[in-house]
This record gives structure tokens, C-alpha cells and sequence, in this order.
């Protein structure tokens, strides 16, 4: 059973014709698109904002079609994967390198419904390194900022021998923090740090977080 598709598919449910939907990023985002995908040949009638280029190409592929931010008051629901939810339904996003836009389209969105496998539900966040997008510019100083509020190791992603690039010409800094006492602090104060654009702390944005599990259960936390 997979517990990933489990979730997309039990939280694709929740769309409704006329809605407006954000299409997240990630492969469980993947398998909500399909099933979106499978909805639309169906007769559901949705128009889609993708959170990165990705997915976006596999909505076209799928035929759903996709409007622009121009064309849109606002988004009615967007579905999405992440790295870490906890029982306070704060997430940790950004291992897939779309966190800025993820976080625009949930930010825009009346609803955001998160979807996950069992793996990714803790107790406290912080054990999956914080993605923070990052200026190039600059950034040896801004990563001097960072390392002295986080006092953890940093990295600069990597796609090969060379810097990972994000939708949005931006750099991620993966910061290994081991665990985050107080989400809803830092991510205001890594927000002040100038160069940093975006962090991967979702604090207080997911309406819904929804598990699958491997024993074929559905669960929201
Ligand atoms: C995206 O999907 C990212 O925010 C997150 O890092 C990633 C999770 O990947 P997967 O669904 O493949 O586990 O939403």
C-alpha cells in the first residue's frame, strides 16, 4: 500500500468543481496531481496554480488547467506535501528546493491541506534540516547571520558540484538544527535576516494535515 497516495487521494476529495486549487510540490503533491488529473477527465471543473515548474508541467501533461496569479482573488484549497508535520500541524517544508512559492500559494489560499506518509509526523520539529532560500548574493555573510542565531551546521544545497538553484535563482541553506523549541520565534527572526527570502517553517497555515499509513489507514492528525 502506498501511504503517500493514500493521503493525495483521500485529500483530493475536498476539491469541488468552480474551486481554484494549488497544486503543491513533492511526491506526494505527485500523486494528488494525478488524482486531480483523474477528476478533471471526469468532468471536474478547476482551474490550478503550481507551486514550481515541475508541477506545473505535470498538470498541463494531465491536462488540468492552469491559470495564472493575474487571473485570481485568491485560492480556495491547496494540497501539498512536506518534511515534517507535528501535532500542532506546523510544518517543516522546503526538501524538494520550491519552499518560496509553496509558501506564496499557501499564504493565498483560504485552505491549505497538508499530505503525508507515517515517516513524517514528530513530536517536535527540527530533525529534517530547515530549508531557508537565500540571495546568492551575499550569502557568505548572510549564512555568518544565520549560523549565529542557529548555532547549527549549515550547508549550501548542492545539485551536483555546484549550488542548487531554486525556480526563483535563489540558494537553500540547509540548517541542521536537531530539533526547534520555538517555531513560530525563529521563523520571525530568520525572516529579518537580510538576504534570507524564505524560510521552510509553515507555522499555523495547515488546516488539515493528512496521514497515510502502510497499514492502508487514513488518518487526519
Ligand atoms: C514539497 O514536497 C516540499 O515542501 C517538501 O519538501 C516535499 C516533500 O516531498 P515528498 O512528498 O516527496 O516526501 O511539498
Amino acid at each position: 500500500m502506498n501511504s503517500k497516495k493514500l493521503a493525495a487521494e483521500h485529500a483530493v476529495q475536498f476539491i469541488k468543481s468552480g474551486m481554484i486549487v494549488g497544486l503543491g510540490t513533492g511526491s506526494t503533491a505527485h500523486f494528488a496531481i494525478h488524482a486531480i488529473g483523474a477528476r478533471v477527465q471526469a468532468g471536474l471543473t478547476i482551474q490550478a496554480i503550481a507551486t514550481s515548474e515541475q508541477s506545473e508541467a505535470l498538470a498541463r501533461e494531465l491536462e488540468i488547467p492552469i491559470v495564472s496569479f493575474q487571473e485570481v482573488n485568491e485560492i480556495d484549497l491547496t494540497i501539498d506535501g512536506a518534511d515534517e508535520v507535528d501535532s500542532d500541524l506546523n510544518v517543516i517544508k522546503g526538501g524538494g528546493g520550491a519552499l518560496l512559492r509553496e509558501k506564496i500559494v499557501a499564504s493565498a489560499s483560504r485552505e491549505l491541506i497538508i499530505i503525508v506518509d507515517e515517516s513524517k509526523v514528530v513530536s517536535q520539529l527540527g530533525a529534517f534540516p530547515l530549508p531557508i532560500e537565500v540571495v546568492p548574493f551575499g550569502i557568505e555573510m548572510t549564512m555568518k547571520k544565520l549560523a549565529a542565531l542557529l548555532e547549527c551546521p549549515l550547508t549550501v544545497r548542492q545539485s551536483g558540484n555546484k549550488p542548487f538553484v531554486t525556480d526563483n535563482e535563489h540558494y537553500i541553506v540547509d540548517c541542521h538544527t536537531g530539533s526547534i523549541a520555538d517555531a513560530g520565534k525563529l521563523t520571525r527572526e530568520l525572516n529579518m535576516i537580510p538576504g534570507v527570502v524564505e524560510n521552510g517553517l509553515f507555522i499555523g497555515m495547515a488546516a488539515k494535515v493528512i496521514v497515510g499509513y502502510m497499514d492502508g489507514a487514513v488518518r487526519e492528525l
